[in-house]
């Protein structure tokens, strides 16, 4: 009975975990157009975007520690890690951040026409860790 109670907390506690990872919050520029269709694109992959608008990016980014030379248009936070999604990096690949921890944030520098809210992917998109490092390539 014990072993069985433990076993509903701990589903019960992951499920939120689960939650809290796939809640992310967006800051974008009010006339982005491509921002809005990356967060399209977040929603339509389970993700929960809480889109806020502001027409200060630089600061924002300054803020949030995303290297200037790998900052792109919309920068998202994820709420319950406070991992960075710098640009139009896709759902996927932000999984793949949500399950290393150790990596501060991944971006998808400038604004690549092969990218979710860009374009179609077409297996040449390649994403890097706040280091610089490649983390992906779809
Ligand atoms: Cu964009």
């Amino acid at each position: 009975m014990k072993i069985w109670l433990t076993a509903i907390a701990f589903a019960a506690a992951s499920s939120l975990a689960q939650a809290a990872d796939s809640a992310m919050t967006v800051y974008q520029d009010p006339s982005c157009g491509c921002c809005s269709g990356w967060v399209d694109h977040m929603r339509a992959s389970g993700f929960e975007v809480k889109a806020i608008e502001t027409s200060n990016m630089a600061a924002v980014k300054q803020r949030l520690g995303v290297p200037v030379a790998l900052s792109s248009c919309h920068t998202g936070v994820i709420d319950g890690t406070g991992q960075i999604v710098e640009g139009h990096v896709p759902a996927s690949v932000v999984r793949k951040l949500l399950a290393d921890a150790s990596v501060k944030g991944v971006a998808a520098p400038g604004m690549p026409l092969n990218a979710p809210g860009m374009g179609e992917l077409d297996g040449n998109l390649v994403t890097v860790d706040f280091l610089g490092q490649p983390f992906s390539r779809d």
